[in-house]
């Protein structure tokens, strides 16, 4: 009986760790944050509102970027490159309402895979 119960207790510990490390998880705000570590974004889903801010900040050893998959905005036109390290941050601000696939161009592509994520611009969700 000691035993069953440790091993429904491990699984459930299993599950949550899986589901917090595959999933990036989301954020909401006005002036959000967002890191970049090696290889993912800290979260995978973004809402802010139209005018909103978010700023990229490297936190890896890798080099990374945030780079819009219809090429409408990237980090490199506000840091000046696209090779982000730990502590550099490139804050960009969105006028157009859009939900906007985004990548790193090191280790996600345009598709949303591996590095990569959504940027959902306009009203906040109630
Ligand atoms: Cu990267």
């Amino acid at each position: 009986m000691k035993l069953r119960l440790l091993g429904l207790s491990t699984a459930v510990m299993i599950a949550i760790v899986a589901c917090g490390g595959s999933e990036g998880g989301m954020v909401e705000g006005t002036d959000v944050v967002v890191r970049m570590f090696d290889n993912r974004f800290e979260f995978t889903e973004i809402r802010i509102p139209v005018g909103g801010t978010v700023n990229w900040v490297g936190a890896g050893r890798q080099p990374h970027n945030a780079v819009a998959a219809d090429e409408s905005w990237s980090t490199e036109t506000v840091f000046g490159s696209l090779d982000q390290f730990d502590g550099d941050s490139a804050s960009l601000s969105y006028d157009q309402a859009g939900e906007y696939t985004f990548f790193c161009t090191y280790h996600g592509n345009a598709q949303g895979e591996n590095m990569a994520g959504v940027l959902i611009v306009g009203e906040p969700s109630s």
